[in-house]
This record gives structure tokens, sequence and C-alpha cells, in this order.
């Protein structure tokens, strides 16, 4: 529907949580994972299949980098999918039969809604930091992975300031505290950026190769063939470090180091030309490409559990 070809404000996502909820009450559940410095919930969308066997789950996180307003609505796009072809189509259908999905649309709320209203360029979190008059510290270096190395900034005042300390913001603090809270279940990690249009594996925080990375290479190799051959569009794949950037903290790196042998970040369209202020009408296309993406790593998870 054209509601998903859009950009939605802050208060538009909080009332399409609820909607949702409603709507589907048979496969969603709303769960607060916690709030952000300035005290918006942070809801997770809980969507499940047929209930009738002990499930593991995916996570998927949207919109830690406040401009990257593709990536919160990619998490509504899928929800929609999901919701609107369970039981329709195979891939998602044996999915949900297979997994539980947790989906944060937005895990930086206050940041967003910033980019909406005063600086459609801003990047972290919206923290106040002691001894300095600079706002937010960037959610994708605060995360204990080689915390605050080379690739991070322990300026307050730079766009890649890692924070106080590891987890020293309250977004960091419930996306970890619920991932360990379910540590048993959750086998594949998705945090959803943009722009470059990549599709990255642990480690970004050091040029270390990590002991699955053939099997994690070969998998983002097929999801870009895929999407290559599907929808002409390239995506670079590999390890971060090497890929894009030394850039520690990140969240992909944690849940890797923390048993989640399965963690990716993608890099949603495009690769520049609009960037950060990519045209709705693009939504559609860059949403799908990354549903291809989704699909084929959750199927290869469920093939190997
Ligand atoms: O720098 C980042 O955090 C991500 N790129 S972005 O342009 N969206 O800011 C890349 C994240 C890759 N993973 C880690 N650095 N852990
Ligand atoms: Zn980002």
């Amino acid at each position: 529907g054209v509601f998903y070809e859009r950009y939605h404000s802050l208060e538009d996502i909080y009332y399409w949580i609820n909607k949702t909820k409603q709507d589907h009450s048979d496969m969603v559940k709303v769960i607060l994972i916690g709030s952000s410095s300035e005290k918006r919930p942070l809801y997770v969308l809980k969507l499940s299949g047929r209930r009738d066997e002990v499930k593991r789950a995916m996570w998927i996180d949207c919109g830690i980098h406040a401009r990257e307003w593709i990536a919160p609505a990619f998490c509504m796009w899928f929800v929609n999918y999901a919701l609107a072809f369970y039981n329709q189509n195979t891939e998602i259908t044996e999915i949900l039969n297979n997994m539980d999905v947790y989906i944060l649309t937005v895990m930086n709320p206050d940041g967003y809604k910033y980019t909406w209203t005063t600086d459609r360029m801003w990047r972290k979190n919206r923290s106040s930091n002691k001894d300095s008059d600079c706002f937010g510290a960037d959610l994708n270096r605060n995360f204990d992975a080689n915390w605050c190395t080379k690739g991070a900034s322990d300026n307050p005042c730079d766009p890649t300031y890692c924070g106080q300390f590891p987890e020293s913001e309250p977004e960091t603090q419930a996306v970890a505290r619920f991932l360990r809270s379910h540590k048993d279940t959750v086998k594949l990690y998705l945090s959803i950026h943009s722009y470059s249009q990549m599709l990255l594996f642990p480690y970004s925080c050091s040029y270390d190769e990590i002991p699955n990375h053939n099997e994690l290479f070969e998998i983002v190799k097929e999801a870009s063939t895929k999407i290559r051959r599907y929808y002409r569009t390239n995506y670079k794949y590999g390890p971060g470090a090497k890929t894009i950037y030394l850039a520690p903290g990140g969240s992909d790196d944690w849940a890797y180091n923390f048993g989640i042998k399965y963690s990716f970040t993608f890099e949603l369209q495009d690769r520049g030309r609009y960037g950060f202020l990519l045209p709705p009408s693009f939504i559609p296309q860059a949403c799908n490409e990354a549903l291809l993406a989704t699909k084929i790593i959750a199927l290869h998870v469920i093939k190997k559990l």
C-alpha cells in the first residue's frame, strides 16, 4: 500500500505499532524493552507464525542512526510483508513457522524525531554530555566491542562519539539487555542502515577474521548475486572492517561476540546520489532488495539449526 512507500514521523510510527498489534493480535505482540534518553519508549514487535513448538528467533533493528530514514521504512515494510504474505509466500511462511521475529523499528527515536524537526542530517542519539555543550553519542560506537578504539571518537562533538563508556546510552543498554535475556533463542542478528549498498558481517572493530567467515561470506555473496539478478542493483559484501571501514563499538560485532554467530549489517540504497535523502519513490525497491537478502539469510540459518 501507498502507506509503506512514504517516510513516517515518529508519532505515525508509534501509532502504526499500536495499530499493527490490534489488527494482527494473533501474530503480533508488542514488548517494551526500555526507553530513550529523552524517555521515549522503545517498542519491539514480536511476529510469530504457527506456535506449536519451541522456536528460535531472529532480531532486526532499524534506525540506529537518525538520518537513515530508509531503515525504519524497511522495518515497517518487513512487518507489513510478513503479515500480508504469511501462508501466501512459502519463504516468509517457512521463516515465521521456524523463528519468532523481533523488530525494533526505531532504535534511536530521539535522533529520528530531531531529523524531522531540527536537523535532517543528525546521526547520534540526543543524550546530554557532561563537560560539553554537544549532544548525543553514536549508538553504533557505544556497544562493547573494542569500544572507542580507532574508528570512533572520544569527543562528544563528533558524529562518531562513542559515549562515556560501553553501553552508556539507554538505547544501547535496552538492546543489549534484551538480547542477553533471549540468548538461548536469538540465532540471527540483523541491523539496518544506509547508505552505500553493502551486506556486512563481523568484524568491523578489527581486521581479524571470524571463525565462520567463509559461511557468512557465501551467504552474503548469494544474497548480493540474487539482488543483482532481480533488481539490477549492486551490493558489495564482506567483513565490515575491510569492506567499509574500521569502526569499533558496533551492534553487529557485539552480538557476534556475545554468541549470535549469524550477525549482519545491511547498508541499503543508494550509493551516494541522494545518500541519506533517498526519495520516497525508491522505498519499494530498496526495501525489496533488503527483504530478499533477509529471506536468504534467515532460510540459511533455519536450515543450519
Ligand atoms: O559506521 C557505521 O556505523 C555503519 N555505516 S553508516 O554509514 N550507516 O554509519 C557501518 C556499520 C558496520 N558495522 C560496524 N561498524 N560494527
Ligand atoms: Zn548507520
